[in-house]
């Protein structure tokens, strides 16, 4: 083909060219900007739940409770056993056992009433003998004469224990109880071991006594 002959064609797709390239800037000019994203959609349903995990290892043996007891009792056992050893030795230096009561004096001589509130504030009572083994060991006790605690303060000539109730163990001394002038309606135990009343405003040994 002749360069002559071939002109036409040429000239048709230079043209055509041309026209496709307009085409793409013609359409490439008319994009527009991009929107804005739409809202969320609406949750979706909980997928499946998964397969349980393997079993762990077996955890460390816990703290036994019944060691917890155990130990406990044991504690209580030498602590009992600790205070009753203290008892015997205060006992021993300081006071007089018979049967389940101990008599303890502090050596010091006051009326009745201050007696009866210094045994009461240590949580004793004035000393009472209830029988002859009890009378004895408060008489080898003291050194000098003591209350005991009994009254006859409410009726004349009826003795009675603190709590109220009638002594029915009496150590009277020969020609006693005498209620001598001006009255005697406290009772002391003399250091043979018998016993006298007399007024409750004289000061005399103080004796308390206290369950063991
Ligand atoms: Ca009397
Ligand atoms: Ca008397």
């Amino acid at each position: 083909m002749s360069l002559f002959t071939a002109l036409p064609f040429l000239l048709l797709s230079v043209v055509t060219a041309s026209c496709a390239d307009k085409e793409t800037e013609n359409y490439q000019g008319l994009r527009g900007s991009q929107d804005p994203p739409g809202k969320m959609g609406p949750q979706g349903t909980p997928g499946i739940p998964g397969i349980p995990g393997p079993i762990g290892q077996k955890g460390d043996p816990g703290e036994n409770m019944g060691d917890y007891i155990s130990l406990a009792t044991s504690e209580r056992a030498t602590l009992r056993s600790e205070l009753n050893q203290i008892k015997n030795w205060l006992i021993f230096s300081l006071g007089k056992r018979v049967g389940k009561k101990a008599f303890f004096t502090n050596g010091k001589k006051m009326p009745f009433n201050e007696v009866k509130t210094l045994c009461a504030q240590f949580h004793g009572r004035v000393a009472t003998p209830t029988n002859a083994e009890e009378n004895r060991a408060l008489k080898d006790l003291v050194t000098e004469e003591a209350f005991l605690g009994i009254t006859d303060q409410e009726t004349e000539g009826n003795f009675v224990d603190l709590t109220g109730r009638r002594v029915t163990y009496q150590n009277w001394n020969d020609g006693e109880p005498n209620n001598a002038s001006p009255g005697e309606h406290c009772v002391t135990l003399l250091l043979d071991g018998k016993w006298n009343d007399i007024a409750c405003s004289a000061s005399f040994l103080t004796v308390c006594e206290f369950s063991i």
